[in-house]
């Protein structure tokens, strides 16, 4: 899902609603990777929704995340359709609170 979404939360005893911007997430994936079940574990601990590619079964899958994202190890994260790299990468971006602002409220209603 990416676009804008609207989200209750409670403020203090009140009940607001405010809006989120909703980024799309995209990871490809392998079943047999280990760093992919961390990344889609730190996403989902994070509140976030993603699409998974599983590229396991494609004998090209290299070639094809090399030529989508400049790597070709998995898993490959993308935000909005921008390349942020695999695991580690998405670990950095939790440690400086970038997972949380993807979910941040941008307005109350
Ligand atoms: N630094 C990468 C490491 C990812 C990685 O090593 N993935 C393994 C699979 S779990 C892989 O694709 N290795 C390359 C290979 O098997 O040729 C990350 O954080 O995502």
């Amino acid at each position: 899902m990416a676009g804008t979404a609207w989200q209750w939360r409670n403020v203090g005893s009140a009940i607001d609603v405010c809006a989120i911007e909703v980024q799309k997430i995209t990871i490809y994936t392998a079943a047999w990777c280990g760093y992919c079940r961390a990344a889609k574990r730190l996403l989902d601990e994070h509140g976030l929704d993603y699409e998974e590619v599983g590229v396991g079964d494609d004998p090209h899958f290299r070639e094809r995340l090399q030529k989508l994202t400049g790597s070709f190890t998995v898993p490959q994260i993308l935000i909005s359709g921008e390349p942020v790299g695999g695991y580690m990468e998405l670990v950095l971006l939790a440690q400086r609170g970038e997972l949380d602002e993807l979910v941040a409220p941008t307005r109350s209603a």
